[in-house]
Parts: C-alpha cells; sequence; structure tokens
C-alpha cells in the first residue's frame, strides 16, 4: 500500500478529485497553502495499492496546469532614501508536487 501526496493549484484541485473518484480512487482533500507564495493551494491524498500508483501520478498530471504566478520583489534601495519600489517577478508554479510513501499498515475500523 502506498499513500500518495498531490498538491496542486486550488482551480485545478476539482478537475483532479473527480477524474479520480471516475476511476474508482478515494480522495482525501486538504486546504493548504506554500510557504513560498503563502497561497492557497490543495493538497489531496490518496491510498492505493503500489501497482496503481502510476495511474494515479497520470491523472494527477493530466488535469494539473502550470502557471506563472506573480510575486512582489523590491529593489534595491535608491540613492534617495530608503525607498523601496517593488516590481513584478514571475515563479513557475505546478502542475503537480507529488510525494509517494509506503503505507505500513491500512484499516477501516
Ligand atoms: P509554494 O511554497 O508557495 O511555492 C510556489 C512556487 O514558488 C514553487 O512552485 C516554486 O516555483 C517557487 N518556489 C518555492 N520555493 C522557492 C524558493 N525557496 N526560491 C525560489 N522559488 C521558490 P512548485 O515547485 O510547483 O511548488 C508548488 C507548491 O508545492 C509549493 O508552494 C508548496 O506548497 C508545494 N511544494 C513544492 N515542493 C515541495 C516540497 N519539497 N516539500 C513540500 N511542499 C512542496
Amino acid at each position: 500500500m502506498r499513500l500518495v501526496f498531490a498538491i496542486v493549484n486550488d482551480e485545478d484541485g476539482r478537475k483532479v478529485m473527480d477524474e479520480l473518484n471516475k476511476n474508482g480512487f478515494s480522495v482525501t482533500k486538504l486546504c493548504s497553502s506554500g510557504g513560498f507564495l503563502k497561497a492557497g493551494n490543495t493538497t489531496l491524498l490518496v491510498g492505493v495499492e503500489k501497482e496503481k500508483v502510476d495511474e494515479v501520478i497520470q491523472i494527477v498530471e493530466s488535469k494539473s496546469k502550470s502557471r506563472k504566478q506573480p510575486i512582489n520583489s523590491s529593489m534595491m534601495p535608491n540613492g534617495m532614501g530608503s525607498m523601496f519600489v517593488p516590481y513584478p517577478v514571475e515563479v513557475n508554479v505546478g502542475g503537480a508536487t507529488v510525494f509517494v510513501i509506503d503505507v505500513e499498515r491500512f484499516e477501516k475500523v
């Protein structure tokens, strides 16, 4: 048994979850946020047999888009004092960040 953690963009979360459900996978959705952008994202937990892990990752990949997201940076102070002039910088976010871990024991009681 494996547990797949998939961190996806909030806008893709629903589509990924629906496609996983449609293909017979159980999913738990957690509301999360990234430490760098401090923006909301979606973490999906999928418990599956190890033979099915690739199928899960394929579905996550097929429904997750990569996006450019703006962040604010600051230029060095100009000579006129301690004014900082913000300018837009973009980072590439996603498609999805996936972790797969071994599950020692799985029970529904
Ligand atoms: P965030 O931490 O908000 O990161 C958003 C995007 O900012 C990242 O996209 C990456 O392009 C950039 N970024 C992150 N840390 C950076 C840094 N120290 N310097 C420069 N740029 C940085 P992704 O790599 O696609 O990650 C999307 C989200 O997936 C992350 O949101 C975080 O919530 C999660 N994530 C990614 N890698 C992770 C890891 N190794 N462990 C735990 N969570 C991870």
